[in-house]
């Protein structure tokens, strides 16, 4: 058990004029991990950057916690925890209903492949079986004793059986590109959505919190999300050079958020309110280490090691916790130290021959010699 009484405690400084900035050679994180300890800078352990205010150690900082960087590579400037309105909302409502699959497909050549999917599509409570072919689906329902088809004008391959629409019976996920298709069989429903050229799934979840899963999708520039609920695709201009960094709750609200690393910002898309809230994190290298709740508020946080730095990136409260770490370290992980909501975070920093632990809960920070 950890002897709390055993360390030493430096509580939160929230005076933001003791935000420290750094003015030292770019670290690379190789360098980050095998530095040697530096020199005594200030006994300032915790950074707390409140609501709007940058931590960063972007030289041109304004006051009101708007960053005015010069506009990079033509991305765009994001408002450190404040909410973009998604720019460029493309809500595409192209949901071709069944009467798009016409006569002349009657006669279309089934190839040899099929595939066989059971379950209870249209919602009655009996099993039913699809037959998938490479322009058709066929649904028989043993309890009707009836079938019905479902034809695509070209080939087509099935991504997955969900429910998108919240309503009793599962939905077929249709690749049929430049479309993502849907069968509703229970309303007898085939939808079109358009999504254009050179894109891959990334997953179906629900983003939006209301009853029935999302289809995300990366379709560069943009990242897209099929809500079928609502017949629409949301797009989101992310711009290039970004990646997916995983789908989980991290505002509290209903639904996940989409956690993306886009150059120099964190970036949260929040389908719900179809908004993205961007973190700057400034120039340095950077990365995750992960997503679980620290503070014990609804919704992950997510830890991100950063020069001489263990931050805690809060997208319910828009804000981030910075807490200094010195020398070499390396992240045991997130434990419950203290059988409160929220972990903790365990560092080994080996370069002081301690242990350090985050209390995010309490904004404090632990430390225990070895
Ligand atoms: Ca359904
Ligand atoms: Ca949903
Ligand atoms: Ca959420
Ligand atoms: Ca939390």
């Amino acid at each position: 058990m950890l002897n709390l009484d055993a360390l030493s405690t430096h509580s939160l400084s929230v005076n933001p004029s003791n935000k420290i900035k750094f003015r030292l050679p770019f670290f690379s994180i190789v360098a980050l991990f095998s530095m040697s300890p530096l020199a005594n800078e200030s006994n300032t352990n915790y950074i707390l950057t409140p609501s709007g205010v940058s931590s960063t150690e972007n030289p041109v900082n304004s006051i009101d916690g708007v960053i005015s960087e010069p506009d990079v590579n033509s991305f765009e400037v994001t408002k450190f925890g404040v909410i973009d309105k998604l720019e460029k909302s493309e809500p595409i409502l192209s949901a071709f209903e069944s009467a798009k699959n016409s006569k002349k497909d009657e006669d279309a050549e089934i190839s040899s492949y099929s595939n066989t999917l059971i379950e209870d599509f249209n919602g009655d409570g009996c099993n039913d079986t699809a037959t998938v072919f490479s322009n058709k689906i066929t649904i028989f329902h043993p309890c009707t004793n009836r079938s019905k088809d479902y034809k695509f004008s070209k080939d087509i391959a099935v991504n997955g059986v969900y429910d998108t629409d919240g309503e009793p019976g599962v939905e077929i996920g249709v690749v049929n590109a430049p479309y993502f298709d849907i069968i509703d069989d229970e309303d007898q429903r085939h939808s079109s959505y358009l999504i254009g050229t050179d894109w891959a799934i990334n997953g179906h979840y629900d983003a939006d919190g209301v009853p029935g899963v999302e289809i995300g999708i990366v379709n560069a520039p943009h990242f897209k999300i099929v809500n079928d609920t609502d017949r629409q695709v949301h797009s989101y201009v992310m711009g290039t050079d970004w990646a997916i960094n995983g789908h989980y709750d991290a505002d509290g609200e209903p639904g996940v958020e989409i956690g993306v690393v886009h150059q120099q910002h964190l970036v949260f898309i929040r389908d719900r309110e179809r908004t993205k809230t961007s973190f700057y994190m400034g120039p340095r290298s950077w990365f995750i280490n992960g997503n679980y709740d620290t503070d014990g508020d609804p919704g992950v946080e997510l830890g991100i090691v950063r020069h001489e730095h263990f931050n805690i990136y809060d997208l319910r409260d828009y804000s981030d916790r910075g807490y200094r770490i010195r020398g070499a370290w390396h992240i045991d992980g997130p434990q419950d130290l203290d059988s409160e909501p929220g972990k903790e975070i365990v560092i080994n920093n080996y370069g002081y021959s301690q242990y350090v632990y985050i209390y995010d809960k309490t904004f404090q920070i632990r430390y225990k010699k070895y």
